[in-house]
């Protein structure tokens, strides 16, 4: 079993979910496909790096990452900055070789992510983008029910995103609301994680027919780089223009046929990580809830008719991932897991020679759909989704 070194990048959010998952994904995955090394962790100062290192386990600290990606050393760089460092990071790790990871969304900007796409594909390494969701089991149990056929032919996906952590129009304006660092606001940062998941269940998307929204168009200035994600609350001080969406509703039509909906928006009062799908088959449904993330909600058409209604389903050892989770089902995963999951499946591919999904390609196809989607906003108009140049 090899040792692969990992360059984390940037340690907030991300970079504790990261490293926990380097740190447990060999308890859960024995044997694991290779063993992570928490070798040197980058963040925006000396100070910050240092304790970041010290914090989550890691040998070093830069603030420096352009020395991580540079470092012989390291074989993977994981980047988890916000989103205006993604391209400028992964272009460089890739002309140097080294397996990435990317936190979502890939980039700002299609551009962006036809860049990332193509420097990964030249370099020949290992890429992936952290749509960690549908790693979920009941997500993935989802996928396998809907392979074997058991709800037909998928005539309709619904899927929502709803959050309320910004929904006070005090809380700070971090960098999720700032169009140069984030690119766009609900719609990249929260929607295509259900776009992921529309696209992992259901398939590609041909069209769509759009509304964006900005509810909240100005909040307190913040100070410090990390979002603190609604957990201050602003001062009477300066405020500061809010240039990204913070509601945006989408019709789909699938490439398949399928037709559906997302809506994800960050100013559900009560909705917190409501990440839900409701999909209708020709011979039954299925639904998803995030915060009940050990349960999936199944109904057959076959189901005898006096007794025909949705039954729950509480994924355990049985199920996608599940050997390796915990021995009885119900016993409940957590975000964490799904990080897990994801570092496991990452590595597999690198010690495989394989690949991963989703990776960049997706990541560049789901900024496609970004796109469209801004696009029938303008124009309150279908728009055609272009395919990524692979
Ligand atoms: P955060 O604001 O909590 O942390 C970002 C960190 O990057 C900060 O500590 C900041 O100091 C650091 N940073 C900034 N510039 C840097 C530089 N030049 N070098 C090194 N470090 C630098 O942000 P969070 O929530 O961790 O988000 C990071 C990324 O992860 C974003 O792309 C976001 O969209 C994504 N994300 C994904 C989630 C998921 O469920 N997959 C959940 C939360 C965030
Ligand atoms: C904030 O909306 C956020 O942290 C997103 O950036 C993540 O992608 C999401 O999974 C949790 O909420």
């Amino acid at each position: 079993m090899q040792n692969l070194n990992v360059g984390l990048i940037g340690g907030g959010f991300m970079g504790k979910a990261h490293s926990l998952a380097y740190a447990a994904m060999p308890m859960f995955f024995w044997p694991a496909p290779a063993m992570p090394v928490r070798k040197t962790i980058a963040e925006a100062t000396d100070q910050l790096a240092a304790e970041a290192a010290r914090r989550f386990g890691f040998e070093q600290s830069t603030s420096d990452w352009r020395s991580v990606v540079e470092d012989p050393e390291i074989d993977v760089v994981d980047i988890a900055t916000p989103n205006h460092l993604h391209a400028e990071i992964a272009i460089a790790a890739a002309k140097a070789g080294k397996h990435i990871i990317s936190e979502k969304p890939l980039a700002r900007t299609s551009q962006e992510a036809k860049a990332m796409y193509e420097a990964v594909k030249e370099a020949g390494v290992v890429h992936a983008v952290a749509f960690n969701y549908r790693r979920t089991p009941a997500v993935a149990l989802a996928k396998k029910y809907i392979e074997e056929g058991a709800i037909g032919r998928i005539l309709n996906f619904r899927g929502t995103y709803l959050q309320d952590w910004s929904a006070d129009p005090n809380s700070p304006l971090s960098w999720r609301f700032q169009k140069s660092i984030a690119g766009s606001g609900a719609l990249g940062d929260i929607a295509t994680h259900v776009i992921d998941m529309a696209r992992y269940l259901v398939g590609d998307f041909s069209q769509v027919n759009s509304i964006l929204s900005t509810w909240i168009p100005e909040r307190p200035l913040q100070a410090g780089g990390a979002d603190a994600l609604g957990t201050v609350r602003g001062s009477d001080g300066p405020r500061g223009d809010v240039d990204v969406d913070d509601e945006v509703m989408t019709m789909i039509r699938f490439s398949n046929g399928a037709v559906g909906s997302i809506e994800a928006t960050r100013n559900a009062y009560g909705r917190n990580n409501f990440i839900t799908f409701e999909i209708h088959g020709s011979e039954g449904s299925i639904v998803f809830n995030y915060e009940r993330r050990d349960e999936l909600q199944v109904c057959f058409a076959s189901d005898q008719g006096d007794r025909r209604g949705f039954r729950t389903i509480y994924t355990g050892p049985v199920h996608p991932y599940g050997a390796a989770l915990w021995p009885i089902p119900a016993l409940g995963i957590g975000y964490g897991e799904t990080k897990i999951i994801e570092a496991h499946d990452f590595f597999t591919a690198i010690a495989e020679g394989g690949t991963v999904s989703p990776n960049f390609a997706d990541g560049y196809q789901i900024a496609l759909i970004d796109d469209a989607i801004v696009q029938s906003a303008e124009s309150d108009a279908w728009v055609d989704v272009q395919p990524a140049e692979l």
